[in-house]
């Protein structure tokens, strides 16, 4: 195991990855070090859609290549490499939408339950934002009840999953423009499952042969999987769970508690989560935790189900994807309970080690040597109580080799889009106006979404953090999901101090007036989709042009690896927004696919790609694109002045 210090920034994963070593642990960090990713697969030159492959084109060598190379540099049955290139990116984005849908019809399907009184111990939380929606998607609401406005609702969030024709309703939340075009580009989704569906045909051998129209379907597809799919996950979660609002959390493995039953929650979905977190303040818990020698009852989430807790409820953030395992390394987790997406199949292993027991609850996802408690709907306050009690009846079985590392960050989460509403315009008059005031005035130079993973190929944390902390010096707000907002709160970046610490005088000074963090955290990462409406509410504000892709604006995943991650990243530029990806670029195997999605689709869809390892590098290209924007909208001279002032007041400072 080489120096731990080359593997994270961040103190308790260098001390947990230390102590995985000296445990005689195989994690993720040594599993990268020892196993190089195939030079030919990673470029997406690699086919196994057929029995006569897996064929093998990479690009050719330097030299000008002959027509009869040219012929001969091809997949048995004739594929070319931006065929191969474009299938295997497609179909990276068939996964991502997947993943993101199935877990947006799980929560439709529990929705639909609760508004039918199936789902004892769930109930309408946010009756305000159901109304809503009832609105947008023309259902009667008359004096009719909650209940049966839901049911509506439910019903009808489940039928866009299987809708044949026509477009996704939920795309009327986008700027008019914007769906103008995708109606122009021939991307509007007909419906979530059938834009997926669609991918693994055309994808199959000897079906789409033309580069430019498989990528087309990953743009269409991938639309449902933001504007749809997630956009439903993350609305019906906002009904049934409440939509987030600002709260002060604790982050880190720090969060563990040595005295305390540990139960880590991780995974997507916060059905079951919510029900865990119910059940272990329940005082009959509370007393078996007791009786078996622990002072309570401790939750911490893992992965995005922290995040979605978190912003609800308060429970403390473990850490992000590349903390999984190390949580287990402490020696101080007494269950580990997940559901789906992001889960290594190595928990199970690493547990093995120590006493903790992995429960796997969903009939999705189940991991050999875990023990399996299924979640059940209609009965979720038993399968979360089994859980519960599982962990406090392993509490005894705890080793001595406990090591919970001190580091533990405050933050603040719960930047919903309502939220940012109310705080910029106050509760009356709730807008985006004083946000694209700042921006017209140049205090605010732009907005960046930055999300994703982390990557066992490149050092925990860092790529995420360095490019944050590189945009909001240079006054572009940050807002973010998933992974990196993890990573951010545990780099101090998420709370209000952070600000004068860390961001630029214009950024700072309206973070103070409005008493923000620099970073906002938006949520999980279905709840990217709220970067979409927060993107639309700036549009419909004014001033700043027509459409998404008039804004100054950018997107990235700096430590991507997730399908998902590929898929969201292709509605952002589907929607118009320049996004870069760090890391690794699944098409560098065909130079016509990485043109046509890094330079065409600007064209096409006022969006485009880019691919920068290095995050300064990349912040540069995510801040030159938000300057192009200001340009073209007339508004790059107010932030000169704004610099100038700011110069003068140095200056006068100083005397
Ligand atoms: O959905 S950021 S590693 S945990 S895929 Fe996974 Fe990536 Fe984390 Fe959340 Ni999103
Ligand atoms: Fe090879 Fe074509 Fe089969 Fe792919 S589909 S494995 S390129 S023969």
């Amino acid at each position: 195991m080489a120096d731990a210090e080359t593997k994270s920034i961040d103190k308790a994963t260098i001390k947990m990855i230390e102590k995985a070593a000296s445990d005689g642990v195989n994690t993720a960090f040594d599993r990268a070090e020892t196993m190089k990713p195939c030079p030919i697969g990673s470029v997406g030159s690699c086919c196994k859609h057929c029995g006569m492959g897996p064929c093998r084109v990479p690009l050719p060598k330097g030299k000008e290549e002959t027509p009869e190379e040219k012929q001969k540099r091809r997949g048995i049955c004739g594929a070319t490499a931006e065929t191969i290139a474009a299938r295997n990116f497609i179909r990276m984005v068939a996964g991502g939408a997947a993943a993101h849908s199935d877990h947006g019809r799980g929560v439709a399907e529990l929705f639909l339950a609760v508004a039918k009184g199936e789902a004892p111990g769930y109930e309408i939380k946010d009756e305000q934002k159901l109304l809503q929606l009832a609105l947008d998607w023309g259902i009667e609401i008359g004096d009719r009840s909650n209940n049966e406005i839901a049911i509506d609702v439910g019903q009808m969030a489940l039928a866009e999953f299987g809708k044949q024709e026509g477009e996704l309703i939920t795309l009327r939340k986008a700027p008019l423009k914007r769906q103008e075009l995708w109606r122009q580009q021939g991307v509007s989704p007909r419906g979530i499952d059938r834009e997926i569906v669609e991918i693994m045909h055309r994808t199959h051998i000897g079906v789409d042969q033309d580069y430019k129209s498989l990528l087309r379907q990953g743009v269409r597809a991938s639309i449902g999987d933001g504007w749809g799919g997630s956009m439903i996950a993350t609305e019906l979660q906002d009904i049934l769970f409440g939509t987030p609002a600002p709260i002060l959390g604790k982050v880190n493995l720090g969060v563990l508690e040595k005295d305390e039953v540990n139960i880590i929650i991780h995974g997507h979905e916060p059905l079951l989560s919510e029900m865990i977190v119910a059940a272990a303040q329940e005082p009959e818990m509370v007393k078996l935790a007791e009786s078996k020698g622990a002072k309570g009852i401790n939750l911490a989430g893992m992965c995005c189900t922290a995040n979605e807790i978190l912003m609800r409820h308060g429970v403390p953030i473990a850490g992000n994807f590349l903390q999984q395992e190390l949580a287990i390394v402490t020696g101080a987790v007494d269950v580990m309970v997940v559901d789906i997406q992001c889960i290594m199949q190595s928990i199970a292993t690493v547990a093995e080690c120590y006493h903790t027991k992995i429960i796997t609850t969903s009939p999705k996802a189940k991991i050999p040597s875990a023990t399996h408690i299924e979640f059940d709907e209609h009965n979720a306050l038993a399968s979360a109580r089994a859980i519960v009690k599982t962990a406090i009846e392993n509490f005894p079985n705890r080793g001595s080799n406990i090591e919970i590392p001190e580091e533990q960050n405050n933050l603040v989460a719960g930047f919903s889009h309502e939220t940012i509403n109310y705080l910029l315009g106050g509760m009356f008059r709730a807008s985006y106006r004083p946000l694209n005031d700042n921006i017209i005035n140049g205090r605010i130079r732009g907005v960046a979404g930055v999300v994703g993973c982390n990557n066992a190929r490149v050092k925990h944390n860092e790529a995420h953090v360095t490019m944050v902390k590189e945009l909001i010096k240079n006054d572009v707000l940050v807002i973010t999901t998933g992974c990196n907002a993890i990573a951010c709160a545990e780099a101090g970046l998420m709370v209000p101090e952070a600000a004068a610490k860390y961001a630029g005088e214009g950024l700072a000074s309206v973070c103070e007036t409005v008493g923000i963090p620099p970073v906002l955290h938006m949520g999980s990462c279905v709840d990217n989709s709220r970067i979409l409406i927060a993107a639309t509410a700036m549009v419909k504000d004014g001033g700043l042009g027509d459409d998404i892709s008039d804004l100054p604006v950018a997107g990235a995943a700096p430590e991507w690896m997730s399908e998902k991650a590929i898929s969201i990243g292709q509605y952002f530029v589907g929607s118009g927004v320049f996004t870069v990806f760090g890391v690794t670029w699944p098409t560098l195997g065909s130079d016509k696919v990485t043109e046509f999605l890094f330079e065409d689709f600007e064209d096409m869809y006022g969006g485009m790609w880019a691919f920068e390892p290095d995050p300064i590098k990349a912040a540069h290209l995510m801040i030159g694109h938000i300057d192009k924007k200001r340009k073209a909208l007339g508004i790059d001279k107010a932030r000169e002045r704004v610099l100038y002032d700011m110069e003068m007041r140095r200056e006068l400072d100083a005397v």
